[in-house]
């Protein structure tokens, strides 16, 4: 698929996932595993590893405050065009995290990135998830798995019941973009000496809690340097006037803040 975010965007609308093969250009897919492996090095080294399948799998969370390449590609334009068509024009991140996965690693349990949302979601997209897809997805080393058309559904899955799950298999360097109410996980990963390496950008609407609070973990100089759009996303910006106050509006915004009556409270 070439890179038009319109069409990107009804591909996931229609099927629940759309893949953009050859997305990630050779020379950036080297930088941002070359970063990605120190990380995973580092964070063991300092026992602070977030590990799963008894260590063989590993995530890293809150990229964005872990290197500049990441800053970079969280806000790919094409990416915020295609997700900002799904997300109604307006949406924040929600977190930035790795997930590799090794020989052994085990099946994530099935979700969507919306299940945490009583069900039935609402009729619109209240999440996305980018996938920046480092090592091929293959049969055997993890890829993710999704359940094609559950994202019309509108429910998470019921954890008593099978479903058949599709692996989502692609080259390295593709971008997935996933819709927010398909039921996905993590493959088991059952190749004999096989790492796959995976980003996951999860946005969402401006008015959900987010998953990794950015106001507090971010460092200053990764605020400092930001950009108006990375800025926004990492909730930096009022939401409608009436959301993401410090200590109430702001003073430019103080008569605009609140619905008012002819007579109102700041009138
Ligand atoms: O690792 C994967 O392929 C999927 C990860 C995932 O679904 C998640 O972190 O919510």
């Amino acid at each position: 698929m070439n890179l038009d975010a319109e069409k990107i965007a009804a591909m996931v609308e229609r099927d629940g996932i759309a893949v953009v093969r050859d997305f990630i250009p050779p020379d950036l897919l080297s930088r941002i595993r070359a970063r990605l492996d120190e990380l995973n090095r580092r964070e063991r080294e300092a026992g602070v590893a977030f590990l799963e399948s008894e260590g063989v799998n590993q995530r890293v969370f809150n990229l964005v405050n872990k290197g500049e390449v990441f800053e970079q590609i969280v806000q790919h334009p094409v990416v915020m065009k295609a997700v900002g068509r799904l997300l109604g024009g307006d949406f924040i991140l929600s977190g930035f995290s790795s997930n590799t996965t090794g020989p052994g690693g085990e099946p994530m349990v099935l979700h969507s990135d919306s299940g945490y949302v009583p069900p039935p979601h609402p009729e619109y997209l209240l999440s996305a998830n980018a996938i920046w897809i480092l090592d091929d997805f293959t049969l055997e080393n993890g890829g993710t798995e999704y359940v094609p058309g559950s994202h019309l559904l509108r429910t998470n899955p019921d954890p008593a019941r099978s479903y058949t799950c599709v692996p989502l298999v692609a080259p390295a360097g593709s971008l997935a973009i996933l819709h927010g109410y398909t039921w996905h996980r993590t493959g088991a990963n059952i190749s004999r000496d096989s790492y796959r390496r995976a980003l996951f950008a999860y946005y969402v609407r401006p008015f959900l809690r987010v998953q990794e609070n950015h106001l507090v973990s971010v460092r200053k100089e990764v605020w400092d340097r930001a950009s108006s759009v990375l800025r926004h996303l990492l909730g930096g910006d009022l939401y409608l006037n009436s959301i993401g106050f410090v200590d109430g509006p702001p003073p430019e915004m103080r008569k605009l803040a609140f619905p008012r009556r002819k007579r109102g409270v700041l009138a």
